[in-house]
Parts: C-alpha cells; structure tokens; sequence
C-alpha cells in the first residue's frame, strides 16, 4: 500500500509543479523518505489523532454572547451554537441558563447500538453515530451538524462488496452528518470519500474531524481530504444549488454514485488545499473555520510525514483566507511556519478573532508552537497574497526549547517544547491558550498563556500538562484542563492558581461554562460537571458507555453530549 501512496503523490506533485509557478512547485516537492520497518510498526501504532474535536459568525458579533446574536437576529427559539466554542472569539461559554444536571444515557439494546430509551433519563433523544466521531455538535437554523465515520451506513449506496470475502460492508467514508434539532433524525449526510494515502494524510475511519461552522443557508468544514466545502444546510430539499455534479464528487474509486438522493449533501463549492497550496496534512485534516464578513480563515493541517521528522511542503501555508461566497483563495500566511527547525508536527488549532481600538485581528496558534497575530489586510509577494502578519510569540518558555547547558530539547520528550492545539481564547483584550500535543505523544509538560494583542506574555502558567483543550474564562477566572486529567481554575489577571480538580481520565475536550456550572467529558466516558468557582468542586459525574472525546454543546435548552458511536440530546421534552 504504502508504495503505490508514494507514487500517487508524486504523480500530483508533478501535475501541481505543471499548474503551478516556481514557489509553489517548490511547496508540493514530496520529499519522501523510505519507509523502514520501524517507522511503519511506530506508525500503526498511532492511536487516531486530537485536534479532531477541534471546531467554529459575525466579524461584529466577536464579542457578542451567542444570545445577543439570536437576539440580534430576531430569534425566538434562543440561541444557537454555530461554530467551535459558540463566537468567533472562542470563550468556550455557553450564554444560556438552567443546564440538566441529572440525567442518564441509559443502556443499548442488546446486541444493536441504539440506546434502550426505557433505560434513560432526561434523554429527548440519542441518534446512532458511525464508530468514530471527533467532530463536535454545532446548532443552527434547527439543525444539528457533527462529524464521523460511515462505519454504520445510513444510505446502503455507501456500502461496498469486500473483494475477499464478497460480503456487503460499509464504504470507509468521513461523513458530516445533519440532524433535525427536535428528533434527531437524520436530514442529509455528505459521505466524503478518502484520498487514499492510509495513515499518512487521511487516516482510515478517522471520519470527519472537524466542527462545521453555519452562517445563514451555509455550512463550511474542513474535510479528510484537505479540501474545503460550503454545503447547503437545507440539503438537497430546496433544489440544487452551487456545483451541480454532487455524484461525481461522491465517487470513489471503488463505488461509482450514480446519482445523489434526497439525504445527501447539497456542495455549493470546495476548495482542495493540496492542489492549490500544495499542503501536505499530517495524519487528517482538522481545524474549525472562522467566518470574517466575506471572509473564511481555514487551518490547512499542513505537517510532518510518517517520520515526524521530514517536513514534505515546507512551504506551504498554516492558514488560508478563502472568499465564503465562491471558494476562491484571497491569501495564506507567509509566516514560515512548517519551515525546518520551525514546525514540530502539524497545524491543526483555529483561528481566533479578537478587536481593540476598533481594529480586528486573526489569532492564530500554530504548529510551530508560536501564537501569531494578523491583521485584515494582504501584501503582495509575487503571485502570492500574504495575510498580514503583525505579530508573533513564542508559546513555550526558553527552558522548554533548551536545557540548562543551552542545548535544543528535541520534540515529543518529557520537558521539550510543544505545538498549539487547543484553540486561543480571547477574553478582555488577552489570548489565552495552552500548549499541547497529539495524544498520541503521550501526557508530557505544557503550560498556559496570556498573551496581550501586541504579542508579549502577560503570564505563563507552568504547572500544567500538556492541553490540547480550549479553555473557558469567566468573571475573570480561567476555567482550562489537560490532557492528564486535571482541570484548574486560574486568576485571569495573574495566572495564579485559585485551585484543581482530577477527573483521573486523560482529557481530549474542553471545559464547557453554563450558567455557574462547567462540563468535561474524558476518556473513561466520564461527563463531569463541576462548580465553576474559585473553588472548583464536584457537582455530578455521569457515566456514558464510552468514550467522550468531542466537547459538550448546549444550546437551545439542550444539551449534547457525544460519544465515538452516540450522540445524546439532554433536556426537557
Ligand atoms: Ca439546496
Ligand atoms: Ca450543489
């Protein structure tokens, strides 16, 4: 398999250097390292990849609370949760009251894997996911949108005949799936088929990894293909709009579509970030789009290869800027960002929108370990419109990048520097983001930022693990956890620990806040909700019969809470 991979890519990096000019042929040169025994054994042995429950409104409504903007739109049914962390500033705060705290996700049906409904309390409703879903619940216009795999088909055209056994199985495909907001039944689903290059830049039955962002009549993702898509969010009922030959796009090389039904995906247009930027994405595509007027800024996942050492497309960009209407490129970075001895493994945080002095800025924590602020202007470089850079800090401290004799620490150990995932969070005019790694990498030594808008740390808080989780700030305390376990409340002035609390199971999510009270799922299947204070202290932990490595969502009076196969819908009927 994974020599066939090698020479497909090289077969497109040819096309591409053909296409395109001198930088950009440069951008695509795969540099491909032979694959040893150990390499490939080292690769197996990943476990599926964090930023996946990474996720993403109005440049205006930046510091507006999700009610305000519901208000602001004339809402009745309250507000919805559009895009990671509800605003575009990212404070993981939910603006809404009375969340549940007693409720039960009962037991499956022996056998199935549904929920026996008899067994549940305070449930609405629970709808069956693939076998792996990372990409957390966003809420808008009466639907609900997430992220999984196709390991339980809804459409029977997705499943294929296994050439060895002859048997009908499920298509390995990234599904975004849409549900009715009051049943949970399912409306429409875009069933994406893989790239085909295995672990190395779409990981099998990873599905869809991202959070989905809604504005209006449309959705915009990231998909495992590296490319960008704006779907539809009514679907196919309205008619067809934007691309018209959906089943052409829904074609594998193994299963012909010969025609898209009422339940599939209505695509407006994609942009494919390999072909034109030339990324090479580590692992899977992930990051949430933030919506800025006309303006989408995308995380491209750009990276490190199976090696974790090779750097394929050095030159390509960490962030892009798309036109939402057409799909069209407007500009990427050209801050050097997967450049060698810059990048440590890949780009997969979101992009943040702060504003001071009635000037906005792009928040970007980057893959280089370094936080990143821009401006909403371009500047000319060749062919190349460059996002304007005006700032840039460093997220570790010095003793994490060097040791006491002033030698460079490499990645991934203990003490060594790590790259950002959790997404910045922007809070009274400050940044506030941790660093982290894949979990693969294991738990290691992170520590937690403030950064002002002019880029100097106001406060690092080291006593921390790594944290790939976006944290939520209120009443001037910063609510974060950590990919050990521990969730801590810290002064947002000082960075002074107030207190911490051990869920003593490892953290892929982030901190939720409603109304007093904050919800954390962890890898035991734990949902833990605690006292949000100074003081932090157990309020309830609810046990799920899996896994919980989305973020929880509440919005409109429900609260969504998603295991790798299920996702329960809690609150009053
Ligand atoms: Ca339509
Ligand atoms: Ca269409």
């Amino acid at each position: 398999m994974l020599p066939n991979d090698a020479a497909k890519v090289s077969v497109s990096a040819e096309k591409k250097l053909q296409r395109n000019g001198l930088r950009r042929a440069f951008r695509s040169k795969q540099s491909w390292i032979p694959m040893n025994r150990n390499f490939l054994l080292a690769a197996l042995t990943l476990t599926t990849v964090a930023g996946l429950w990474i996720t993403t409104r109005d440049t205006a409504a930046q510091v507006a609370t999700p009610a305000a903007q519901a208000t602001a739109a004339g809402k009745s049914s309250g507000p919805d949760w559009a895009m990671w962390a509800g605003t575009p500033g990212r404070n993981m705060v939910s603006a809404e009251k009375n969340p549940p705290i007693e409720f039960d996700p009962g037991k499956k049906l022996k056998g199935k894997d549904e929920v026996d409904l008899a067994t549940t309390k305070g449930l609405k409703w629970a709808t069956r996911l693939g076998s792996q879903a990372y990409g957390t619940v966003i809420v808008s216009d009466g639907k609900v949108l997430l992220g999984t795999n196709n390991e339980n088909p809804f459409d029977s055209k997705y499943q294929i005949k296994n050439k060895d056994t002859g048997k009908v199985v499920a298509e390995d495909r990234s599904v975004v799936l849409c549900l009715d907001e009051k049943t949970g039944q399912m409306i429409w689903q875009f069933a994406s088929p893989k790239l085909g290059t295995g672990k190395v830049s779409d990981w099998e039955y990873l599905g869809i990894c991202a959070t989905a962002t809604a504005e209006g009549k449309y959705v915009y993702i990231p998909t495992n293909r590296c490319e960008v898509v704006c779907l539809d969010i009514a679907g196919l009922k309205d008619g067809n709009q934007g691309m018209q030959d959906e089943a052409k796009y829904l074609s594998s090389p193994d299963n012909k579509i010969q025609a898209t039904g009422d339940t599939d995906a209505d695509i407006i247009w994609t942009f494919d970030m390999r072909e034109e930027c030339g990324v090479f994405p580590h692992n899977t595509t992930s990051s949430n789009i933030l919506i800025v007027g006309e303006k989408l800024y995308v995380t491209t996942s750009n990276g490190v290869d199976w090696t974790h050492t090779n750097i394929p497309a050095p030159e390509a960009p960490s962030l892009i800027c798309l036109d939402k209407k057409t799909g069209k490129l407007l500009g990427e970075d050209g801050s050097g960002i997967s450049q060698k001895d810059r990048m440590l493994h890949c780009s997969w945080s979101s992009p943040a929108l702060a504003k001071k002095d009635g000037k906005e800025q792009i928040i970007f924590a980057a893959g280089d370990g370094l936080v990143y602020g821009y401006d909403l202007t371009f500047k000319k470089d060749g062919e190349f419109d460059i996002i304007n850079e005006i700032w840039r800090v460093d997220a570790n401290p010095k003793e994490y990048r060097v040791d006491d004799t002033g030698k460079k620490r490499a990645y991934n150990t203990y003490e060594g520097p790590s790259e950002i995932i959790a997404t910045p969070v922007i809070y009274k005019d400050r940044v506030y983001v941790p660093v982290g790694q894949d979990p693969e990498h294991g738990e290691g030594k992170g520590c937690m930022n403030c950064i002002d808008l002019a880029g100097k740390i106001v406060w690092t808080f080291k006593e921390i693990n790594r944290s790939i989780s976006t944290p939520a700030i209120v009443d001037d305390i910063v609510y974060v956890a950590d990919y050990s376990g521990l969730i801590y409340a810290l002064d947002a002035s000082t960075g002074v620990l107030l207190s911490k609390y051990d869920t003593k199971g490892h953290i892929w999510g982030s901190t939720l806040y409603v109304d007093g009270k904050i919800y954390i799922g962890n890898e035991e299947g734990e949902l833990h909700i605690l006292k949000a204070a100074k003081q932090l202290e157990k309020v309830a932990v609810i046990d799920f019969p899996g896994s919980l490595f989305a973020t929880p969502v509440y919005a409109n009076g429900t609260l969504y809470i998603q295991t790798m196969s299920q996702l329960y819908a809690f609150g009053v009927k």
